[in-house]
């Protein structure tokens, strides 16, 4: 087989990279190691910056994201029973939309199959080869019989435990990492949310999320220990967990009912850089990882492949090389400001099993202080809707 781009990863990263190319006419095949229901059963994120819905919006993906998609002017910040609002809107003039990873993903499937693109399930042992060279290749097998797509260029979207930055030489990678030593517990329930926006809760009993997917699909997450078993916790355990780490009137106003998933992530940064090696190029968490908390894993993924296509595009359209030769800067230097703010509202959230009394007054100190200035709002707001590609 040949093709124009080899896309190793079916998760947004690459579906979306996909897409977008199509729509400039420019060929890929896309090679998952999973099947189609796989990648649709996983629950991950659920607030899309500006920046992912105008990418939807581009690749004619956006319809159904526009009709259920919940646009949300700000976000509620607690700390025992101290809440507090940071209005996205008032601050940066733009809002986020709450509307699932799962979602997105189906959208782009919808997108891509409409348009008979290329997508391979269950590739297995995918390996990429000359990628430092003008004629990159890709071999893989499915039902046991090997293949071969002959390409330009590669894209590795393949996640955080891909192939694609495994073949980067380790002479030329650099890695920076940061383990959190706890994890994020999360249910999903079809229950109303207990508020319209998301409460980010700081509690002595850890850090506790009260998400939504719908007006009567709901998503919490309580901060766990890294030893914990989803299968340990029961529904009434979780809820009971969650009532003490919100404020108690959200905890009194709060509709439990039966979980319908219930996983535990651990939280990581990391950053590899560079993100490109030759034709070879990196995208969303193959090249890096970000601790959920600021809601910035899909959205960096999605200005990766921002910056990727454009410059495919202008290679293809303008034979400039400009925009690919700029890529791995480009996107880092957006990635490192997400690491940034991830870790800081993580560290400033979260619980620490070496945390001192002094820690705890700076954590406090520190919610006061964006409680009360404009500035700090700002600047969370800012953060949090995205900044500018
Ligand atoms: P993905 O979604 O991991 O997709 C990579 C795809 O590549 C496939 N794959 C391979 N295919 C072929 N050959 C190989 N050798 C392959 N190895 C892997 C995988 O099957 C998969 O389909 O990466 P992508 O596309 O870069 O998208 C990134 C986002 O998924 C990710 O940043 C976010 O979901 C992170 N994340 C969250 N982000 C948020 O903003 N908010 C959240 O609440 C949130 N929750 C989460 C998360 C990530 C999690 N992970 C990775 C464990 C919860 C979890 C559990
Ligand atoms: C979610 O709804 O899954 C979600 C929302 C915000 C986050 C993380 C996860 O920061």
């Amino acid at each position: 087989m040949k093709t124009q781009v080899a896309i190793i990863g079916g998760g947004p990263s690459g579906l979306l990279l996909a897409r977008l190319l199509q729509t400039r006419g420019i060929e890929s095949v896309v090679l998952e190691r999973k099947t189609k229901a796989y990648v649709l059963g996983r629950i991950r994120a659920g607030v899309l910056e500006q920046g992912l819905v105008s990418l939807m919006e581009q690749a004619g993906c956006a319809d159904r994201l526009h009709a259920e998609g919940i646009a949300h002017d700000g976000t509620l910040i607690s700390y025992g029973d101290e809440m507090f609002r940071v209005n996205f809107t008032e601050h940066t003039g733009k809002p986020v939309m709450v509307y699932g990873q799962t979602e997105v993903t189906r959208d782009l499937y919808g997108g891509l199959e409409q348009s008979s693109a290329q997508i391979v399930f269950n590739a297995e042992d995918v390996v990429i080869h000359n990628a430092h060279t003008d004629k990159p290749h890709v071999t893989y097998v499915v039902d046991g019989k090997p293949n071969r797509i002959n390409c330009e260029f590669v894209a590795g979207c393949d996640g955080f435990h891909g192939v694609s930055r495994q073949t980067i030489p380790i002479e030329v990678r650099r890695e920076y990492e940061k383990v959190y030593p706890f994890g994020w517990l999360g249910i999903l329930s079809e229950t109303p949310p207990v508020n319209h926006e998301l409460i980010y809760a700081n509690s002595p009993r850890g850090f506790a999320l009260c998400s939504m997917r719908n007006e009567n699909l709901s998503r919490y997450y309580i901060q766990c220990s890294l030893n914990d078993k989803p299968e340990n916790w029961s529904d009434d355990a979780f809820w009971h967990e969650l009532k003490r780490r919100i404020p108690t009137d959200q905890a009194d106003k709060l509709v439990t009912g039966p979980s319908i998933e219930k996983s535990i992530a651990p939280l990581r940064s990391f950053v590899t850089e560079p993100m490109r090696w030759g034709r070879l190029f990196l995208c969303g968490d193959a090249a890096h990882i970000v601790p959920p908390t600021g809601a910035k894993g899909l959205n960096t993924a999605a200005s990766d492949v921002h910056y990727l296509f454009n410059g495919l595009r202008d290679y293809y359209e303008n034979q400039s090389t400009n925009g690919i030769d700029k890529y791995s800067e480009k996107a880092l230097a957006r990635v490192w400001k997400a690491e940034r703010f991830s870790w800081w509202f993580s560290s400033l959230m979260h619980s620490y099993p070496d945390q001192s009394e002094f820690d705890l007054k700076m954590q406090i100190a520190e919610l006061e202080f964006l409680r009360s200035n404009r500035a700090a709002q700002q600047a969370m707001a800012e953060n949090y809707v995205g900044l500018p590609y």
